[in-house]
């Protein structure tokens, strides 16, 4: 079994349809996975939802659905606002359906940010620093006994793989970066950036080939200019930033968003 795994997609319709195509050029794939944070920010909301509604793929909620739906306008982050003044009821009802983890396979486990939280990155650590890659030790701490052996997460828009070891047997711990924003500043724990450091989409294989799970990390070229444009037509300066360099430059303070 081949699958394809996206996650934090923000609403940016060509990454997304750049990864598909990327995927196909490669043989194709079984299914795919969408790890959540599907439409929030200022780009192609509504039409992202319309396009990953047609095609069905498994999908859980992210931190943003789950903002999206629980949140009122006057409460929401910028990010939130714009793709809630677009969604119709039939995305909002497709936004209440969705699952907040997945097992898609026979030892497989998709969450969004934890097991227990769909805020907290588990391969990264945030600490008065800043943020840096999470020991293998604090991976496996936020695991707990996930009953599987291969753990797919996102959140923290880094690619990143690891395998550690817990009581039950080896783990294999993968997140495979973020489809539609590179890098982002956030506030949640402590200040940090969040930096891919290209703006490139990103997505990864994985394949079962009767020895365990093969993981393949992607990076694809898109159009990031015209994202960046969507997004500075839209009054995000901060988004264009990250979309062209993959690191963040304006922040959403320095714009006032
Ligand atoms: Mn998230």
């Amino acid at each position: 079994m081949r699958l394809g795994v996206v996650s934090d997609i923000h609403g940016n319709l060509p990454a997304l349809l750049a990864v598909a195509v990327d995927a196909e050029s490669r043989g194709g794939v079984d299914g795919w996975l969408n790890l959540g944070d599907i439409l929030s920010g200022p780009l192609w909301p509504a039409e992202t939802a319309d396009w990953l509604m047609r095609r069905g793929w498994a999908t859980m909620a992210g931190n943003h659905e789950r903002q999206l739906l629980a949140q009122v306008p006057n409460q929401m982050s910028a990010s939130d606002r714009h793709a809630a003044e677009r969604l119709t009821p039939a995305h909002r009802a497709w936004l209440t359906d969705l699952p907040a983890q997945l097992r898609p396979a026979a030892g497989v486990l998709c969450v969004h940010g934890t097991p227990s939280s769909d805020l907290k990155y588990l391969l990264q650590t945030v600490n008065a620093a800043g943020q840096r890659d999470a020991t293998p030790e604090e991976v496996a701490r936020r695991l707990g006994d996930p009953a599987a052996a291969l753990v797919l997460c996102g959140h923290s828009h880094l690619q990143r793989q690891m395998t550690v070891t817990l009581p039950a047997g080896p783990v294999q711990v993968m997140n495979p970066g973020s489809v539609g924003l590179p890098a982002f500043d956030d506030d949640h724990g402590r200040p940090h950036v969040n930096e891919a450091g290209s703006p490139h989409a990103r997505y990864a294989l994985i394949e079962d080939d009767g020895n365990g799970w093969q993981v393949q990390l992607r990076l694809v070229v898109y159009d990031w200019e015209a994202a960046a444009t969507q997004a500075e037509l839209n009054g995000r300066g901060d988004w264009a930033d990250a979309l062209r360099t993959g690191r963040v430059g304006r922040t959403e303070r320095d714009i006032g968003a």
